[in-house]
């Protein structure tokens, strides 16, 4: 990246003011050059975990063992402001888009068993991307981008390979949707029924990838997309009563159990990849879609306040690492803005490529970042997550706009819309735990914050969410048509 691009890291809000405008407010372009030139084109394997509490590991102190991730951790980068999207579908709308999903109406809500909205067909997938730059694409796991229509399954979004659930949630033993709902599990559109914990299956299957893969040909793109730890809470009894004789209780004790067996998963992905002999050629981003959910006393998010679901930092700051042994020092970590987004052109610079949307990106390429911990082109994240008075936001590095409709948490009632919204500055560096708020002290930057979460509200497609898409007549088989 040159010194006079005007997307070059300012790290004040102020001096954005002075100096840049509203300019990164709007759609940005594919930032800037990488020194990754000399670099061979690495495999890509992302791992995303659904709802996973960032206090949750056993080098965090959450009380659960995770020898894998921990591993993961001490030999990569840890990301230490990873931004995400609030819940499932739109995190994973952002990333394999690039994209604020409210661009394309994916922002806010998730898709439900009923829903017949989709990630849109005219958006480039980062499969699709890859794809063309001459990788394999493979996907494991939870898609959660749309069901109705053959168009909108993975195998038809640029993965050549698919092991998974297309919905939102899946019993960990039966692999239907929850609550005897229908099956939900398939490889390459053909319904699959097997023996197993769901988790277990999906590292296997992922190791499987990895071994199997003739990496002399081209390389691999794998997105690895547990359904852990989300619910339901289930888990192998052996490992649940191993957290019971520790002490944790009831669901805890399940969740706990969810984390390990997750471990468990990540490490077959890393045993594969060593006994294929790519460490030094391989990268591993680990990251979860967003925090932990409000469920009281299964799941923490540590020193963040507020859950999934909310704009606080423990519903969209996430835990998230990236090891590339030979090219990422271990042990290290940055404080740089990451958004989940910003993978999209970060893997395709790394495949060589640029990014080929045909439309504007709302993401930037940090490979820098991920592989030297340089500043991040990235000053803000601009959250829309729904109506105006929903959950919404900025984050940069220092500063927090929210603006939500009460202080507390969702409440699944659309009615609450009609409430006035809460807007509120937070001031991040003083105030981690978002409590006070300082917009009457700082009102140029509340302003100017405000004017930034516009630029993309103001834009947005509304959403096609409604909560009454999770009923409907259930098919024996989802993902079955003509
Ligand atoms: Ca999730």
């Amino acid at each position: 990246m040159t010194t006079d691009n005007k997307f070059a890291p300012q790290k004040q809000v102020l001096g954005n003011l002075l100096g840049v405008g509203l300019g990164l407010g709007l759609p940005v372009l594919f930032a800037g050059q990488v020194g990754a030139e000399a670099i061979e084109r690495p495999n890509i394997i992302m791992i995303l975990s659904d709802d996973h509490g960032s206090a949750d590991f056993g080098f965090r102190g959450g009380g659960v063992d995770t020898p894998n991730m921990d591993r993961l951790f001490f030999e990569g980068r840890s990301l230490n402001r990873f931004y995400v999207q609030p819940q499932c579908t739109p995190s994973r709308a952002a990333l394999m888009t690039g994209r604020y999903p409210a661009r394309f109406g994916m922002h806010y809500g998730v898709v439900l068993p009923h829903s017949q909205w989709g990630l849109p067909a005219d958006e480039i997938t980062l499969a699709e991307a890859l794809r063309d730059e001459g990788y394999e694409t493979a996907m494991i796991g939870k898609w959660h981008l749309g069901h109705a229509t053959e168009s909108m399954l993975p195998e038809n979004r640029g993965f050549n390979y698919y092991f998974g659930n297309y919905l939102g949630s899946l019993d960990y033993f039966k692999h239907g949707f929850p609550g005897g709902r229908g099956h939900d599990l398939h490889r390459n559109r053909e319904p699959v029924y097997l023996d197993g914990y769901i988790t277990t299956l999906y590292g296997e299957d992922a190791a499987r990838v990895i071994r199997e893969h003739d990496h002399e040909q081209k390389p691999l793109f794998l997105y690895l997309a547990l359904t852990a730890p989300h619910d339901p809470w289930q888990a192998p009894e052996e490992t649940i009563n191993k957290y019971r004789a520790r002490g944790a209780e009831g669901e805890r004790a399940i969740y706990l159990a969810m984390v390990e067996e997750m471990d468990n998963a990540i490490g077959m992905v890393m045993n594969a990849v060593h006994e294929a002999g790519i460490d030094d050629n391989t990268l591993i981003i680990y990251a979860s879609d967003n925090g932990g959910p409000f469920v009281p006393d299964i799941t923490s998010n540590g020193f963040l306040r507020g859950e999934k679901g909310t704009t606080y930092e423990g519903g969209i700051h996430v835990p998230a690492v990236a090891r590339w042994k030979g090219q990422i020092p271990a042990g290290t970590s940055t404080d740089e803005l990451v958004y989940i987004g910003d993978l999209y052109p970060t893997f395709l610079r790394l495949a060589g490529g640029v990014p080929n949307q045909g439309k504007p990106l709302d993401s930037y390429d940090v490979t820098r970042t991920l592989l030297n911990g340089n500043p991040s082109p990235r000053q803000h994240v601009i959250q829309v997550t729904g109506p105006e008075t929903f959950w919404n936001g900025v984050v940069t590095e220092r500063w927090k706009l929210m603006i939500a409709v009460h202080n507390g948490r969702i409440i699944p009632d659309e009615g609450h819309f009609a409430a006035p919204a809460i807007h509120k500055l937070f001031d991040l560096q003083d105030d981690r735990y978002e409590q006070q708020d300082v917009s009457a002290d700082y009102p140029e930057v509340y302003e100017y914050l405000l004017k930034l979460w516009r630029s993309v509200y103001d834009v947005r497609v509304e959403s096609e969410f409604s909560f009454s898409q999770a009923e409907g007549d259930d098919p024996e088989i989802w993902g079955q048509f003509e």
